[in-house]
This record gives C-alpha cells, sequence and structure tokens, in this order.
C-alpha cells in the first residue's frame, strides 16, 4: 500500500518546490535534481533509483557503527516509552543523561569530569566560546574575549560557529562577529611549500603565537582547533604542531578548545584526536560520532580548571537549550559507546584506516594526478594534483574534484570533495572486503577523472 502511494509521489518535484537544503545552490540543485536516499544497511546506501552506494563518508562523518543496527532502534523505543522527554534546567535530571555524563568523564582525559549537553555541533561550539568567555569574566579579565581559529577551520553553522571557522564564504554570508580571527591552518600539502612537514608544521603553530602578541594575550580568550581539519579537506597537521600549540596556550595563559566534532569517539584510532596527537585542551566539543547520527546530541566536554569556576564561581550560568541532555537521544549514546567498546570499533578504526591506505596507493597511488593519500584511523583526504612533483593544483579549484566525485558516486562510491581534495571517512564498521571493494571503486574513478584531465589538456 505504501509502495503504491510511494509511486505515485514525485519526491524531486516537491523537494524542489518545497525543501530549502542546507549549504546548496538551489538553481543548481533543481536544475540536476535531488538523490533520494530510501534506506541504509551496514556501509551501504540505497536510493529511489535502485542505486547500492557505499557510504565512504559515514554520512557526514557521523554514523560510526553503521547503519540499521537494531540495538540503537530499541534503545531510542525503550527510553521514548519510559520518558520521552523532560528537561534539565530546573533542578531535575533523568537517567541516561547522567550514565552519559559519568560514561564521558571515564572515556575522555583525566581532568575532564563534567559534561553540558546541546543538539548539535554548532550549539556544542557556540557553548564553548560563550564558556571561555565566561570563564574569563568570572575571573576578573572580561577583555579577555577574541578567538582564534584557522583558515578552512570548520566550527559550524550558527553565527559563532561560522564566524571561528575559517570558511570565507560563510563569513562573506553572515559569520563575521567582532574578536573572532584566522591564521594559517597546518596544511602541509597545500602550503607547506619548501619547508619539511616538521619544519612546517613548528611554522603553523608560530603564526599562533604571532597572532596572539599582535592582539595581545590580554584579549584573547581562545584557541579552537579542530585536531584534523575535516570539512577543509581531512588537514593532517605535522607531529610538530600541537605540542607547539600546547606550550603557547600555556605561556599565553589562553584556554585551548579542541573541537572533536569529526574527530572524537574512536575516528582516529582512539577516543579522541586529542588523545591520538597529545593535546591539552581545556575543552572538546563532541557530536557526530556520539550517536553514529542515529538522534542529534552534542556534548561539550569541560576540564576541572574551567568547570571549578563555572560551577564555584560564576553563580547562575545563563546558557542552555530545551533539549540538553535529551533523554532519548543521551540513551542512544550510550548504547552507541557500548556498540564502539564491545565491538572494539577504535581499535578496528586505526588498523582499518592503515589498510585502506595501503589499498588506495596500491590501486592508485601512481596515478599522475594523485598528489598524496594520507589519513588517521578512518579519516583521510587524498590530494588531486596538476604536477605530482611540485604539489601544484589546478586551476580554477574545485573542478577536477567534482569531476572525480562524481565518476566516484557513480561507480558505487559515496565519497566528498573540497577544492580539489577527495575526503572519506566511511563507517567504523567497513570490513576488509569492503575496504577491497573501496580501493577498487576508486580506482574506476579515479583513473576515470585521469583521463578526462588528460582529455581536456590534448591538443
Ligand atoms: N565542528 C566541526 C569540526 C564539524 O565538522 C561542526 C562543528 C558543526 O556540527 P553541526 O552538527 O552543527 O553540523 C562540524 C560539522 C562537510 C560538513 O561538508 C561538515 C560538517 C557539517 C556539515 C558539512 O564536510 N561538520
Amino acid at each position: 500500500m505504501l509502495d503504491d502511494i510511494n509511486q505515485e509521489i514525485n519526491w524531486q518535484a516537491l523537494d524542489a518546490a518545497h525543501h530549502f537544503h542546507p549549504f546548496t545552490d538551489h538553481k543548481d540543485l533543481h536544475a540536476h535534481g535531488v538523490r533520494l536516499i530510501t534506506s541504509a544497511e551496514g556501509v551501504y546506501l540505497h536510493d529511489s533509483n535502485g542505486n547500492k552506494i557505499m557510504d565512504g563518508m559515514a554520512g557526514l562523518w557521523c554514523v560510526a557503527a553503521g547503519y540499521g543496527r537494531k540495538e540503537l532502534v530499541a534503545a531510542a523505543t525503550e527510553q521514548m516509552s519510559k520518558l520521552a522527554y523532560y528537561n534539565s534546567f530546573f533542578k531535575t535530571t533523568n537517567e541516561p543523561a547522567v550514565l552519559l555524563a559519568t560514561k564521558l568523564a571515564e572515556i575522555s582525559p583525566d581532568e575532564f569530569e563534567h559534561v553540558f549537553f546541546a543538539c548539535s555541533g554548532s550549539e556544542a561550539v557556540d557553548s564553548a566560546i560563550r564558556t571561555a568567555r565566561v570563564y574569563w569574566q568570572t575571573i576578573g579579565k572580561p577583555q579577555k574575549k577574541i578567538i582564534i581559529g584557522r583558515e578552512y577551520g570548520y566550527h559550524g553553522s550558527t553565527t559563532l560557529g561560522a564566524s571561528a571557522g575559517g570558511m570565507k564564504d560563510m563569513h562573506r554570508q553572515a559569520g563575521d562577529l567582532p574578536n573572532f580571527v584566522q591564521v594559517l591552518p597546518p596544511y602541509w600539502y597545500g602550503k607547506g611549500g619548501q619547508m619539511s612537514p616538521e619544519e612546517f608544521g613548528l611554522y603553523a603553530a608560530k603564526e599562533v603565537e604571532k597572532k596572539i602578541l599582535e592582539l595581545g594575550a590580554e584579549n584573547v580568550a581562545a584557541f579552537i582547533g579542530e585536531p584534523i581539519q575535516g570539512a577543509g579537506g581531512v588537514l593532517i597537521p605535522p607531529e610538530t604542531y600541537w605540542p607547539e600549540i600546547n606550550r603557547i596556550c600555556k605561556q599565553y595563559d589562553i584556554l585551548l578548545i579542541a573541537d572533536e566534532v569529526i574527530c572524537g569517539y574512536g575516528r582516529t584510532g582512539k577516543w579522541f584526536g586529542t588523545d591520538y596527537f597529545g593535546i591539552k585542551p581545556d575543552m572538546m566539543t563532541t557530536a557526530k560520532g556520539l550517536t553514529s547520527g542515529y538522534l542529534p546530541l552534542s556534548a561539550l566536554l569541560m576540564n576541572n580548571r574551567v568547570a571549578d569556576v563555572l560551577i564555584n564561581e560564576t553563580g547562575e550560568y545563563f546558557h542552555g537549550f530545551t533539549y540538553s541532555g535529551h533523554p532519548v537521544s543521551c540513551a542512544v549514546a550510550l548504547k552507541n559507546l557500548e556498540i564502539l567498546e564491545n565491538e572494539k570499533l577504535v581499535e578496528n578504526a586505526a588498523r582499518k584506516g592503515s589498510l585502506l591506505r595501503e589499498k588506495l596507493n596500491e590501486a592508485i597511488g601512481d596515478l599522475p594526478i594523485v598528489g598524496e593519500i594520507r589519513g588517521v584511523g578512518l579519516i583521510g583526504a587524498i590530494e588531486l594534483t596538476a604536477d605530482k612533483r611540485t604539489r601544484k593544483f589546478f586551476e580554477r579549484s574545485g573542478r577536477v574534484g567534482v569531476i572525480c566525485r562524481d565518476h566516484c558516486i557513480r561507480g558505487g562510491l559515496m565519497v566528498r570533495a573540497t577544492r580539489d581534495t577527495m575526503l572519506f571517512s566511511p563507517p567504523l564498521t567497513i570490513s576488509e572486503a569492503e575496504i577491497e571493494k573501496f580501493a577498487a571503486m576508486s580506482k574506476t574513478a579515479f583513473e576515470a577523472t585521469y583521463a578526462d584531465v588528460r582529455a581536456e589538456v590534448a591538443p
């Protein structure tokens, strides 16, 4: 019956008529038509045209435990029947929120014991920025307001998040609040020139120090950075970078916010990107993998330095959301973390990530348009290049990336392109056989991309 009705609905037309999409050029979307995803299982998506597509992006970097997990459905159903909603504003709490906060205190670094819940990564970032400023106000330094971020940083799409991030187009449209600045990202492949990665890591960190000295440390509240910049192109800092950032933040008494929205909960092969790089943050913003995307939930984790001041000295903190500590989202997160632990998916991410890079190197590493294949755990990127030797970018950035992305999707592999960098972050459940397939589909798509590029430059 439902199938009969579905047959009659023109989904593309209705979507075009009424659905305003995020981050979309709608004229372009309507010209090409939207893809209707109808179901998903494991690492595979199904669309309304009968295509089965491997999800090389885990949704939007979030579906860590894979699709179709009945345990998560059961956790949601059970909690919804018992207590579908109650707030945590007025001296009330709920069981899943308490248990989840306790669990997060257990798996996060030692000095982290307090958690604030929201619904999205952007809200967690907003909360972190506000918390940093309230922290300084409370201890008598209200002028410490400036947030230092990085070019190509992505911290969400609320106005604070967009202002903290380093996406110029977002700044232009709305995210251009005062007291936000961006510095050079630790993107060796794209910006390192003749320096070695280690030299460049130190150089990029020193740019933060230079900015602090220019602004005056007495005016700077926090530095915010993703351990690995995700949306900006999976920019993996050289190993010299984060230790130097730790030193700088400590020396100038600046709070360090690690935006773990993508890296958190196993993606890097450790619980947090912070663990992988030895970052010493004061706050961590997390979301996505926390519930594997099954329900919206984010968590801002605070260390004791910050939490002690907020709890013992601030008085009332005028901040919170209707759905902070939502019992159903928290119940799903608890079950999701249990799955990650029981199935050893965090350790698995490290092993499977190495295997995926090895297979990709075999499949496409020698292609003249492949400049670099990089990754940590199951987050990675492939740089497309006009000249492998000099790491030269293509003219009109973004064009070849789109060609490659379209070849990948047509061949059954969902990946993303940022500029001419291909990004991937499959579910942490991906099997060895699926990794082989991922590499085989990449080979076909990247070879087709190379053929297109050659055809363009052919006389
Ligand atoms: N911080 C980081 C590091 C993120 O990656 C956010 C904050 C914001 O989270 P919410 O839940 O508010 O979207 C993100 C989100 C992309 C893409 O194109 C990446 C994100 C969101 C949408 C698109 O790679 N990351």
